[in-house]
């Protein structure tokens, strides 16, 4: 896999910055988007400093499916019990605009299809 050039998410990892951070293990945390676009805004991160998706190798499988399964307890610990929006945004056409790969958590409201 990739790994990113040092970025914001970085810092806050190693806690050289703050962030409201709600949830942490070995490989990953949660913490609270600075720029919410929903009622609920949390962004999950792993800790090995992948860039983007599209980077992500075979090996990184398991990394990957805990992730995902950190995106649904996350969201079960903040009550999101009539749904969310998970959002992975990759490269430039996605609008990744921090290269640290990061899902995305929106939801307190009803999300509009398509996305602009
Ligand atoms: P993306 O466009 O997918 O790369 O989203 C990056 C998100 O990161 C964006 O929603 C704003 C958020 N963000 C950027 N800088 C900071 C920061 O310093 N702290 C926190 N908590 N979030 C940040």
């Amino acid at each position: 896999m990739t790994e990113s050039s040092d970025t914001i998410f970085g810092k806050i990892i190693r806690r050289e910055i703050p962030a409201d951070i709600i949830y942490e293990d070995d490989l990953c945390l949660a913490f609270k988007d600075v720029n919410p676009q929903a009622p609920v805004h949390v962004l999950v991160v792993p800790k090995q400093p992948v860039a983007k998706l599209a980077d992500a190798e075979s090996q990184d499988h398991a990394l990957m499916g805990h992730l995902l399964l950190t995106v649904k307890r996350v969201a079960d610990q903040l009550g999101l019990t009539n749904g969310y929006r998970v959002v992975i945004n990759t490269g430039n056409d996605g609008g990744q605009t921090v290269y640290h790969l990061h899902l995305h958590i929106l939801g307190g409201r009803q999300m509009g299809w398509p996305p602009g």
